[in-house]
This record gives structure tokens, sequence and C-alpha cells, in this order.
């Protein structure tokens, strides 16, 4: 009582305010303040990385008391908050975006000029946080940002890796990973919360035990604790005060040493304890699929989940809030199966720790968690060993075989006599080595489950949770992906943005499918021509950033035709691969042929124990060493295979795009969100009727998409009847040549047997039927080529691309998420001095 609130609040908002006085000057100011203070470096001898820094903190100085008054309002008001749960958040550079969301970006770039730097310099030394694989990585860091912008009450849980995804050196031709050090200058975007901590048990065994009120306890006496501490990551809304959080964990040691009273056999030991817990948050698996049996991963993946919880049932209590009302007070979900032990954990700490009956702690854990799945491939769902998990989650399995014994005698009740049905079902898989399926403790511990893209939601209910959409309808929708246009419009294609305010003033900042005007004039002379210079602008950069890199000449009057996301076969980049050999062949045998000069970009990361992959980057990277060297062609066929693909180059890639490739084998690509990237920037796509591509060209319209292959049906018939790929062979003579030319070693320095592996696989089992659609990409790619040459209609074709990607936006998503899953609502943070 000692506080005056009044002055309280009063010097509070005047800190939060006083750091916003709109004048460059005291921009300037703080940043030199922040130089001396933080970096202790005067301005004569600061290097870029010291004036990096310096200005990082200047901006996360203006996003503190937003961040403040933020989670103040959370834990006081009651309001209930949607926590995001993923072992992956792919956020990107966060400098250049932060000044976008604050609207201090030309603050900062005057500012800097005074003191003799360049912005854009200095935005291009941040070292991205890689916390990620690929898509669903960076969806996450995608709905953040909206959730911020959108001032929806958000937490994003996860773990704070020390070393994020490899990166990607091209030697040879082949990839070679080398390990990312993102931390090793240090991060200004995490504040280390050493008061937020948590224990996390492992191993050890359970016993039953009763209690001062003669009530049944159960025990987990672990063998081993891991304590998780809070590092909190600023997730800055678009031009709104929100600031939420994106709190990753790190693991430590519990013990610290005693150094009065060991001795030498303690201390070594209390060294490789430290070791091994520190471990945990270690390194990022590299790998799109889950990696079989390994501890590790599992044991990251229980870490963050029970830290995450610990944290939301102590900010329950912070809040002064009953227990009972934990699913009023939180919205949790499940980005995939990898945190979905979480269902299991709930259950636990109700039950265990808050001494809640199964039937009131079963209520509060299926209301609280809606689960996301993110693939139909087999091998990517997700399984542990059931032993391992005994010994690693003792208590955990025990809860577990109870959710399955009782979920399973509501089958059984529905089902009488089905057996078969209920060994689908089960949670446990008993055929050969038992196993886990998390897919399916995350359905049944769900309220809601959703898929990515319409069709996925469809073969999601038709295929691996067919039995629990019959049995839960209600249970099962469809969010469609979307990506942030603050990062992928604004920040990264500044020249785009601007002709967009041009044209139609600023509201389709805010609401993207105000885009949907720009339609009106896509034939517009004027219009056109100013889109034109934008891309070459884009292009241009893109170009000459591809020289310094690769040494490769790219004129930017070729049409750039870009595939970049991970490599996999289901994605087929060889498929793009054998067209460009075919095109190739055909323009050496006929020089005068008139198609469309294109340069063939490629980008993506192989897991790396994933040979076939490697392979793939491998065959692509010889055709350009042929292809580009070739006096036939060299002027008319650009091969490039962009190295290290990540966010900050996707910030230069998806802006110069002409052509987007989304050519996954219909029904294997769950969503892509790559594509609404490059639609959103005016690529035009060349796709199958797969994940989000669907509704991509439903808002394009048919005849600003280019369409080809098989369909998912077809694609299930064709598999089921017994594909052949030699049938598609023999029909096919610029596929057998294609073929041939890898075969003789032409694209491996006379190395015959390099691409063996790929031609075999390709020849007797094609899983992913390339051949079946090779022809169809092909006839397509002709197509493509014949309406490159129509500037003023590819003009418009893109122009209208852009137009109707708003539907497309992560808020059109999240507010989905809102209203049809989660029950949140956005609430208004006000800085103002009362
Ligand atoms: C991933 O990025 C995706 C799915 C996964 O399934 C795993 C990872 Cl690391 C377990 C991708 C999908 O492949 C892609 O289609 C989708 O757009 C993206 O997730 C986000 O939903």
């Amino acid at each position: 009582d000692m506080i005056n609130d009044t002055s309280v609040a009063q010097a509070s908002a005047s800190i939060a305010l006083a750091s916003d006085a709109a004048s460059e000057a005291v921009f300037e100011h703080d940043v030199v303040r922040n130089l001396i203070c933080r970096q202790a470096r005067y301005p004569d001898i600061a290097t870029p990385q010291d004036w990096y820094m310096a200005l990082a903190y200047t901006v996360r100085d203006r996003m503190l008391a937003r961040w403040a008054e933020s989670v103040k309002n959370y834990a006081l008001h009651h309001v209930k908050v949607a926590c995001y749960l993923s072992a992956e958040f792919l956020i990107g550079p966060q400098l250049g975006c932060n000044l976008l969301n604050l609207g201090l970006e030309e603050e900062a770039r005057e500012a800097m000029d005074s003191l003799g730097q360049d912005l854009d310099a200095l935005l291009a030394i941040e070292e991205e946080p890689g916390l990620g694989n690929g898509g669903l990585g960076r969806l996450a860091a995608c709905y953040l940002d909206s959730l911020a912008s959108l001032e929806i009450p958000a937490i994003g849980y996860g773990i704070r890796y020390e070393f994020g995804i490899f990166d990607q050196d091209i030697v040879d031709g082949w990839q070679v990973e080398r390990t990312d050090k993102w931390l090793k200058m240090g991060t200004p975007w995490e504040i280390i919360r050493p008061d937020i901590h948590y224990y996390v048990s492992f191993g050890g065994y359970t016993r039953m035990w009763n209690d001062e009120q003669g009530r049944l306890r159960v025990e987990w006496v672990p063998g081993r604790q891991v304590k998780g501490v809070a590092y909190d990551v600023p997730v800055q809304g678009y031009r709104v005060n929100t600031c939420n959080v994106l709190r990753l964990w790190k693991s430590e040691a519990v013990e610290s040493f005693d150094f009065d009273d060991f001795n030498a056999g303690d201390y070594y030991e209390a060294v490789e304890e430290k070791v091994v817990s520190e471990t945990l948050s270690k390194v990022l698996y590299p790998n799109d699929e889950p990696e079989s049996g390994k501890r590790l991963r599992l044991a990251q993946q229980y870490f963050f989940v029970s830290c995450a919880l610990q944290d939301m049932l102590r900010l329950m209590e912070v809040s002064h809030t009953p227990v009972e009302r934990f699913a009023d007070r939180f919205a949790a979900q499940l980005n995939d199966t990898h945190p979905s032990i979480a269902v299991a954990e709930l259950m636990r700490l109700l039950i265990d720790e808050r001494l809640l009956s199964w039937e009131d702690a079963w209520s509060i854990t299926q209301r609280t968690f809606a689960y996301t799945n993110h693939t139909l491939l087999p091998e990517a769902l997700e399984t542990w060993s059931l032993p391992l998990m005994q010994s690693m989650l003792p208590r955990l399995v025990e809860i577990i075989f109870e959710i399955n014994q009782r979920f399973l005698d509501e089958v059984r009740r529905a089902l009488p006599g089905d057996e078969g049905s209920v060994a689908r079902m089960s949670l446990i898989d008993e055929q050969g080595d038992k196993k886990v399926r998390m897919a399916h403790l995350a359905t049944v511990g769900s309220h809601k489950v959703n898929g990515v893209a319409a069709l996925h939601s469809d073969l999601l209910k038709q295929t691996i949770l067919r039995d629990f959409a019959a049995m839960f309808p209600s249970r099962f929708l469809n969010v469609t992906n979307g990506v942030t246009p603050r990062r992928f419009i604004m920040q990264s294609n500044p020249g785009l943005a601007r002709l967009l305010d041009d044209t139609l003033g600023e509201k389709w900042r805010t609401d993207l499918t105000r885009l949907d005007a720009l339609a009106d004039h896509a034939d517009d002379a004027t219009l056109q021509e100013a889109w034109r210079a934008v891309r070459r602008e884009n292009k241009a950069k893109l170009a000459a950033r591809i020289g310094n890199i690769t040494g490769i000449a790219v004129p930017p009057e070729m049409m750039f035709d870009i595939q970049v996301k991970r490599i996999h076969e289901y994605k087929r980049q060889h498929l793009n691969a054998l067209h460009i050999i075919s095109l190739y062949q055909r323009l050496r045998r006929d020089p005068t042929l008139d198609v469309a000069p294109r340069c063939f970009i490629f980008g993506g990361k192989a897991a790396p124990g994933y040979d076939m992959a490697k392979l793939m980057i491998r065959l692509i990277s010889g055709i350009a060493e042929v292809v580009n060297q070739d006096p036939a062609t060299r002027d008319r066929l650009k091969v490039v295979f962009y190295p290290d693909f990540n966010v900050k180059n996707g910030h230069i890639i998806y802006p110069a795009a002409d052509l987007s490739e989304q050519i996954s084998t219909a029904g294997k690509e769950a969503s892509g969100t790559g594509n609404m990237k490059f639609m959103m920037n005016g690529a035009l796509t060349i796709g199958t009727l797969d994940g989000a591509n669907v509704e991509i060209r439903e808002q394009a319209g048919a005849d600003n998409f280019f369409l080809f292959g098989m369909t998912a049906q077809q694609v299930a018939a064709l598999q089921q009847s017994g594909y052949r790929p030699g049938h598609y062979l023999e029909a096919n003579e610029a596929l057998r040549e294609a073929l041939d030319e890898i075969a003789q070693g032409r694209f491996s320095r006379g190395d015959k047997a390099m691409f063996r592996p790929l031609l075999d696989n390709l020849l007797n089992a094609d899983p992913f039927l390339v051949l079946a659609d090779f022809a169809d990409y092909a006839a397509c790619q002709q197509r493509v080529s014949e309406a490159w040459r129509d500037e003023k209609r590819w003009a418009r074709m893109s122009i209208i691309n852009t137009a109707r990607s708003g539907a497309f936006s992560s808020d059109r998503a999240i507010k989905e998420y809102c209203e049809n899953i989660w029950q949140t609502r956005a609430v208004k943070i006000d800085l103002a001095a009362p």
C-alpha cells in the first residue's frame, strides 16, 4: 500500500510513451545511449554488429512497456489466452518486422543515416533464429504475428534450441550441413526470466500411497529432474499496443554445484548431470518426419510441454482463479502431435498435484486442447515405442492407459462387437512392438481437430482419422493455413506495398481482403507499367544476389520460375528437374525453338539422413553446371540452386518470382504456405490440385492458374490398381531421353553410378507418380511459356493473383481459430496515462 497506484501508473505510462516520442533526434540519442550503455562502445570505433545491437535494443525498448501492459492485462482481467504449443517457431529475423510493426522504419533509417550507418546493411547482419524445419514452424510464427496484430491475448510455448536448423552449404553440388550457431553474438530479442522456471521429471517409478485424508494417491519417484527456464521473445502487433510473448524453454541442471563441500567424484558427476540436462534443448531435430526411437526427442517434447502447462497453472494462481476454470482461461493448440503428450501431462498435473477427480480433470483437458494435423503421410505419423515411453515417463503411460481404457469402453458401447474398430482406434498399436499413437492421443484429448486446407481436412476424415470422424463428426473442421502479409508483403516487398498504397489507399494493410479491389484495375495500362517496374526491380535484386553467391549471371528479363521448399520426393523437385532436362534437349535440337527464356531457381534443405533428397540436390546442381555453360542454350536457359534457403532468403526470393512451382503429388501436401507467399507477391502458380493450391485456384480463377496432373482421387485409384511407371516411360520419348541423359552421366561429370538410386526408384517404384504426371506437366509448362509472351496478359494475371490473395492472410486463419476453436476475443491494450 506504500506504493501510490496513480504515480506508478503515470510513471509506467510516461516510460511507455516517452520512448515513443516520434522524433528522429530522440531515436538517434537512444541508439547512441544503448551503444555506450549496453555495448560499452563509442561511435567512432563501433562495428556494424555493435550498431545492430544498439539499434535492436532501441527498438526493443519501445516494445517493453507495451509488453508489460499486455501481460498484466491478461493476468488481471481474467481474459482467455490462446496458447500455441509448438516444438518449432521459425520466427525469422526480428529487427525489420519489429520496426515495421511499430511504425518506426523511416525514423530508424534517418537516425542511422545521421550516424553514418545504412539500415539495410544492419538488417542484413541479423542471424535468424532457425527454430524450425519449414512450413509447420513458419506457420506458428505467422500465427503469433496475427494474434498480436489482432490484439488477441496469446502465448507461444516452445523450445529455445541452442542450435536451430543447420546452415546449408553446397559443395561440388552436394549439400553439406553446418551447425547453426545463431547465438554466437548473443541475441537482443530475448529476455531471460530466471525466476520463471519449473522442474520436469524423467524415469524412475510410481508408487501408490494414502494421504492424511485417506485418499489414494500416486507418486512419481523420478530418476532425475531437469529445470526449464523461461526465455521470452516479444511479439509486437502491427500498429497496435498489443505485444504478446513467445516463451521458449531452456533446459538446465537442477543442482548447481556446491563448491564448498564437493569431493572429486561428486564434482564430475555434477558436471555430467549438467551436461546431460542441458542437452535437452541443445538442438532442433532437422527432419520434417519423426525419427523413430529417439529418446532425446521425446524428452524434448515432454520437457517443453510440462513447463508450458506448469506455467499456465501458475498464471491461474497469479490471477487468483480456481483451477476448475482452467479451460475458461486457456485454449491450448497442439501444433501437430509433437506436443500431444500435453494431454496426459495436464491430466497428471490436475489429478496428482491438484487432486481433481478423473472426470473433472478429463473435462478440463478436453475443453482446453485442440489439435492441428499437418500431414497424411504414414511415415510422418508420430508413434513412440511403449517400452521407451514407460522407462522415460512411467506416470504418463499409466495415465495414457487409463485414457485408452475409458475411450475404448466408449467405442465398444457405440459399436458393440466391432473389435476391428477398437483395435484401429486404440491409443496403443498392438501389432508387433507396442507403440503409442500420438495422433490418437491428440484426437481423443481434444474438443476440435483440424486439417490445414480444405482438401487435407476432407482426406483426414476419409483416411487416417476416419473412425474418429465417424464417431465424433462435430469435432472435425478445416482451417486453411495463412501467412502474414506484414512480413511477406510489407517488409519484404516494400515496392509492391507502396504501389498498393498508391492504388488502393492503406486499408489493405489491416484487411488484406481489400486487395480484391485491385482486380478492377488489372487491365489498366498505367498500373501494369508500375507493376512491371516493381517486379523488375525485385528481380534485379535477386539476380544480383544470385550473382554474388553462385557466380551465375542471370538476366532479370528472363522468366523467374522458382521452387523453394524442403527437398522431398513428394514435393517432386525431380519432376521439375526432368522437365528442365527435356527443355534443354529440345533447345539443343532446335536452336530456333520459340520458348520463353527462363531461369529455374531452386532452394531448400534436405534432411541430413535423407539420401534421396540429397541426391535430388546433386541432380539440380549437375543440371545447372551443364546448362549454364552451354553456348547453345545459356541465353535462354539458366538453372540455379540457391543455397541455404531460410526465412531471410525468402524475403528476397518470393517477391522476384514470376512462376511458383507447387507440383506435389495430389493428396500429399497438407497445405503448403510458400504457395501463398508467392501468390501475394504476384507470382502465377503452376500446380496440382493439392493442399491449398485448390483454394488458391478457386480464388484466382481457373484462367489465372496453371493446372496439371492427376487428382488425389486418381492418384489413389492408380495406386490401388497397381501403378506401372514403365507404362508411362514407353509412351513418352522425351521422358525416356531425359532419364537416359541422366543415366549416361551427363549431369554427373561422366559418373554413371551417381544417380542410379534415383533412376532405379523412378523406374521401378516411383512412389510419387513423377512419370505419370510428366507429360501433363510438360504440356502445362508449354502453356506457361505462351502466356509469358503476352506481356499484358501476364501482368493482368499477376495483378489478379495478388488481388485474390486476401483469403490467405494468417489474420483470416487466426480469426477462424478464435471463433471456431478457441473462443478468444481481442483485448485493447491502452497505454495512455490515467
Ligand atoms: C511440416 O513443415 C509440415 C508437416 C509436418 O507433418 C511436419 C513439418 Cl516439419 C508432421 C508442413 C506441411 O508439409 C505443409 O503442407 C503445411 O503447409 C505446413 O506443415 C503447415 O501446415
